[in-house]
């Protein structure tokens, strides 16, 4: 069995990418990303489960759900970055360590962007490396984790 079992959670979207945006987003599909994923936690040697919704209830019973079977979650939480704050509420509530991932730089787009309700919640924000940024949280979240156990 494994040491930590992490959570990946994609929020609103996300299901679209490789098909539309790729100048934005790039050109890996969702299942691409959650196969890279599986790859990485095999070599860190920790669990792994993804899951995505376009539905923020969805989200936030999956966030409640997530307290007895994770140590730790990596989101993206889409559109609902800039907008929900029963997402963050959600994160704050459980209380496991959550690393916020982007695809795009949030801080070269739109202002609407800029703010995310879920930083101030999470321990960390990796942003603006494509499908890398999912690798490079999953990384930072192992290691925090390792380090604070
Ligand atoms: O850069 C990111 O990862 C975002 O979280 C992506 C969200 C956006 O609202 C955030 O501001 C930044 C959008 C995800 C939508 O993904 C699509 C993929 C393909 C086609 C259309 C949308």
């Amino acid at each position: 069995m494994s040491k930590f079992n992490i959570l990946v959670l994609h929020g609103p979207n996300l299901n679209l990418l490789g098909r539309r945006e790729p100048d934005i987003y790039g050109h890996l599909t969702l299942a691409n990303i959650n196969e890279i994923l599986e790859q990485e936690s095999a070599r860190l040697k920790v669990g792994l489960s993804c899951f995505q919704s376009n539905h923020e209830g969805l989200l936030v019973d999956t966030i409640h759900g997530a307290v007895d079977n994770y140590q730790g979650i990596v989101i993206n939480a889409g559109a609902y970055t800039h907008t929900s704050v029963a997402i963050r509420d959600a994160l704050a509530g459980v209380g496991l360590p959550v690393v916020e991932v982007h695809l795009s730089n949030i801080y070269c787009r739109e202002e609407f962007r800029h703010h995310s309700y879920i930083a101030p919640v999470a321990v960390g924000q990796i942003s603006g490396f494509g499908a890398n940024s999912y690798c490079l949280g999953l990384h930072a979240l192992v290691n925090y984790l390792e380090k604070s156990s």
